[in-house]
């Protein structure tokens, strides 16, 4: 998988450290091909280099437009070494193989930047170059491509060290060759979109496959589309719907919410079930069965559940079936559903059934984006997984294993509540949830509310929060709302610790003779 490089084709506009990079590759026995401009900076640094039009025999013309759209250049980059027809194709049309291609494109977002006007961002677009990009990247088997000096850096020092790249080098590098033209063409289209007052164009540029537009978005007077990645990852954007209307922009983002959320607990370990509202849980819960697990995520707060997303970990059976369908719920995701379940929802012709072959890998890598004014912002998803043993206990009072199960689950549905969030369970159910509240003390004192309501309107005697594990997704920054937690009947409580008054809150937990435990890791959604 080792390709020696003979040949290079070097086309560059930005010529920073192009004098470098030729001297090194003719030093490595390369023969230098280029294009006008880049062909005369070489030279004049007293570096032997053929001119382009020397290998194809047309000049330049068209102002540039057309220097090395040649089948003696495309020939050369794309020609198969080792393909019986190809090598005869190249003898026959007298077309040499090109090993190294190290173009960098027309300033087109320069142009832009700077304010060009129209003609000259037009005169800016570089056909040739990503041509030429694309058709090294595709026969990345025999040609390394190379789009900015890093890249070039490396095939260097490949080329120093074995007097080669591997296959592996060059298969990188015609990712990254993609990466770029995909990105030029991406700035292209924004332009002209802008320019002529389309958003069309934008959104066809997304690298995502269409999967469909909705009547409208979050609100009413917003336009909607919904994309999937070319190569996606099990989820919403892959489910399978079953039944019921069409899925709305909200649906889409309270679903995706509550199947990465119910995606976090084994369906090997147990049943799990998930209840969303305005993309916060109203209710989660774990149990034998969904039934059963879906009935505790319910008693936590079935006022909100009305109008929900029901996600669950497991394949969806009859009977939780028939529990869903007594409540008007939107959504209902599952990784699959069984005949009996399909029947009972035959006759909730309104509810989205929708399936999807596995649950979301919540370990999994990738990115997550959010838009700004003027740009965007990208971080990795999160994957934090916390375990019993990432825990550091702090108080004089250690945990019980029931309530470190208790604490872990009140953790994980804390990560998936927007902030602040602080969460009351027990037993595998969320007792009392507070979400989204400016500061912390609300989300423990809403919490606390909700696990009284939710106990009243069960008729229990006492506070679904009695005796519960209360979790924080920050730190408790003062006293008052892990007070506020103790008041509400947590007995213990996790939290991410790093405050600097960390000890006065420690302090207090020891004073009410609750068991707290650090987590080290900070869970905001926002
Ligand atoms: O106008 S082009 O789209 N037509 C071409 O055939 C072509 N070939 C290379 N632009 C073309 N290029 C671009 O010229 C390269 O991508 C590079 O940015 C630039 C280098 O020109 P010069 O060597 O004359 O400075």
């Amino acid at each position: 998988d080792k390709a020696p490089v003979k040949r290079a084709l070097i086309s560059v506009s930005d010529k920073t450290g192009l004098i470098e990079a030729a001297k090194a590759l003719v030093e490595l026995g390369v023969e230098l091909v280029s294009t006008g401009g880049t062909k005369a900076a070489i030279a004049a640094a007293g570096l032997a280099v053929k001119d382009v039009s020397d290998l194809t025999g047309f000049p330049e013309m068209m102002d540039g437009r057309v220097k090395t759209l040649h089948p003696i250049v495309h020939g050369g980059l794309l020609g198969v070494r080792d393909a019986p027809a190809h090598k005869a194709a190249m003898s026959e049309h007298g077309i040499g193989g090109i090993d190294l291609l190290y173009v960098n494109l027309y300033p087109f977002e320069e142009t832009v930047a700077k304010g060009g006007d129209f003609a000259e961002c037009v005169e800016n677009i570089d056909i040739g170059g990503p041509a030429m990009i694309r058709s090294a990247a595709k026969n990345h088997g025999y040609v390394a491509v190379c789009t900015d000096p890093a890249d070039m850096a490396e095939v260097l020092a490949a080329l120093k060290a074995e007097g080669a790249t591997t296959l592996a080098l060059r298969k990188q590098l015609a990712a990254r060759a993609y990466a770029r033209t995909a990105a030029y063409d991406a700035a292209i289209s924004a332009w002209f979109a802008q320019a002529v007052g389309d958003e069309a164009p934008t959104r066809k540029a997304f690298a995502g496959q269409l999967v469909q537009t909705m009547r409208y978005g979050e609100n009413p007077h917003q336009k909607a589309a919904f994309y999937r990645y070319a190569n996606p990852r099990a989820g919403v954007a892959t489910a399978r719907q079953l039944q019921g209307k069409e899925l709305s922009y909200n649906n889409i983002n309270d679903t995706d919410a509550a199947f990465e959320l119910v995606a976090e607990f084994d369906p090997a370990a147990s049943a799990a079930v998930a209840i969303i509202k305005h993309a916060n849980p109203c209710g989660v819960a774990t149990g034998a069965d969904l039934k059963a697990a879906y009935l505790k995520a319910l008693e936590c707060d079935a006022v909100s559940a009305f109008g929900g997303i029901v996600a669950l970990n497991r394949k969806l059976d009859g009977a939780a079936a028939e529990e869903i369908a007594k409540i008007f719920t939107e959504v209902v995701i599952a990784p699959d559903a069984d005949e009996d379940a399909i029947a009972v929802f035959a006759k909730r012709k309104n509810l989205r059934l929708l399936v999807t072959g596995g649950l979301p890998d919540p370990l999994a890598g990738g990115e997550t984006f959010r838009s700004v004014s003027g740009g965007f912002l990208v971080q990795s998803r999160d994957a934090a997984r916390i375990t019993a043993a990432d825990l550091k206990i702090v108080t004089k009072r250690a945990p019980t294993p029931r309530e470190i199960e208790d604490m872990l689950f009140a953790f994980t549905v804390a990560k998936h509540t927007k902030s602040n969030a602080v969460i009351y369970a027990k037993d595998g159910q969320t007792a009392g949830i507070g979400a989204g509240q400016m500061n912390r003390r609300d989300s423990a004192r809403i919490a606390a509310l909700r696990a009284a309501e939710a106990a009243e309107a069960a008729g229990l005697p006492q506070s679904l929060a009695k005796g519960s594990a209360c979790a924080s997704d920050a730190f408790f920054p003062f006293a008052d709302g892990l007070l506020q937690a103790v008041e509400a009947g947590a007995t213990a409580v996790i939290q991410p610790g790093g405050s600097i008054r960390d000890d006065e809150v420690i302090a207090a937990a020891d004073e009410a003779g609750i068991a707290m435990a650090f987590t080290g890791t900070r869970v905001f959604r926002h």
